[in-house]
């Protein structure tokens, strides 16, 4: 009896010894994930990284694809800053508690441009990094914005990027707005844009817009419903997005697309449909950076009697000739202006 027991009492010593030695086992794989998931300022170890590039991202989790192009579940290190959709990551292996592989990512490579816009209360919010190409896309409906497309383009000219302008529906063309696709498609092309007429109701325009995205990274930019995500699906027919339904009172859309989706397309195309941007705002550092951002205004820069023509009533402004003369377009010109106008209010 006695020796039964002394049995059981060595079991239970040897049991509790593995149970000791596995909460040591997980205080230490738990050290080393906090060590990865903390802000560590001792220099990186890039031996055991890899890169990968954000597809999506959500609070302290993001989705990233690897140069194979496995999409993988990472967690983030504290204090890296911003993260957005297209930045390129440095992943590190760490174990979890049940001592399971995790993916943590320890650093953002260096971006060549970031695209942000104003959130709600003025905060800047990330929309996508390393962008190649800002495609605005406007529709028959909801009507063009010709300010907004403008809007987009100083974006565009001062990320920088390339930028294309894509007007979508006109399957629902009528008298009325085969003007509006007119004027506008003269408008952005003297100008130098390249403007592409699409329908995706009657796949007009797709063989161009493939080609237009090939070889670069792009997003797509403009109001909720004018059709973005469509034109993904469109030129991807495999891939399942999500396609919202137009309000037919409004003729708004619902910002179907709440998170950034990243997509593959021919000839090392990549796709980046953003969230509905209804309330984007290109955030102009500078008066500088509004006049680069209209390339047809911009050069007449330096041209005006005065250097410090604030281009409305003064004599000798080479802008108010250029556009009495047509070398102009008034509409941009006013845009400009009223550009200019706003950040000067939004500093008052
Ligand atoms: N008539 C017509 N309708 C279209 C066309 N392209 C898209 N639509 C419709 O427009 C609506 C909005 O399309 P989406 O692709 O969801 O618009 P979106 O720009 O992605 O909208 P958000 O994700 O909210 O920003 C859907 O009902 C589409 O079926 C087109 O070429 N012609
Ligand atoms: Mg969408
Ligand atoms: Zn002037």
């Amino acid at each position: 009896m006695l020796h039964y027991r002394c049995k059981l009492l060595n079991m239970a010593k040897r049991k509790l010894s593995k149970q000791q030695k596995r909460r040591i086992d997980s205080q230490q794989k738990n050290k080393i994930k906090n060590e990865l998931l903390q802000d560590n300022t001792s220099p990186l170890d890039e031996s055991n990284t890899q890169t990968a590039r954000v597809i999506s991202h959500h609070g302290r989790q993001l989705f990233a694809e690897t140069e194979n192009l496995e999409r993988i579940k990472c967690k983030i290190r504290q204090n890296l800053g911003d993260i957005a959709c297209g930045d390129y990551v440095l992943i590190q292996q760490a174990q979890d508690t049940t001592g399971e592989a995790q993916n943590v990512v320890v650093a953002v490579k260096e971006r060549t441009n970031l695209l942000v816009k104003t959130g709600f209360a003025g905060a800047i919010k990330p929309v996508a990094a390393n962008i190649g190409q800002l495609v605005v896309v406007t529709a028959l409906k909801p009507k063009p914005n010709p300010y907004l497309i403008d809007r987009y383009l100083t974006a565009a000219e001062n990320l920088p990027a390339k930028a294309l302008v894509i007007i979508n529906k006109i399957d629902l063309i009528d008298f009325e707005t085969k003007r509006i696709v007119d004027d506008l498609t003269r408008l952005y092309q003297n100008i130098g844009y390249d403007v592409i007429s699409a329908s995706m109701k009657q796949e007009a325009g797709l063989e161009e817009i493939s080609d237009a995205l090939s070889n670069t990274t792009s997003i797509l930019v403009g109001l909720s419903g004018v059709g973005k995500s469509s034109i993904v699906k469109a030129i991807l027919p495999r891939e399942e997005i999500k396609i919202g339904e137009t309000s037919e009172a409004t003729g708004e859309g619902k910002h179907t697309t709440t998170v950034s989706a990243f997509y593959h397309l021919k000839d090392n195309g990549i796709i980046i449909d953003s969230p509905g941007v209804r309330d984007f705002t290109p955030i102009n550092k500078s008066i500088d950076e509004i006049s680069y951002g209209f390339i047809d205004v911009r050069q007449f820069n330096g041209g005006c009697k005065f250097s410090n023509c604030s281009h409305r009533n003064e004599p000798g402004c080479a802008m108010k000739q250029a556009v009495a003369d047509g070398e102009l377009d008034e509409q941009r010109f006013n845009n400009y202006l009223r550009m200019v106008d706003e950040f000067n209010e939004k500093d008052k």
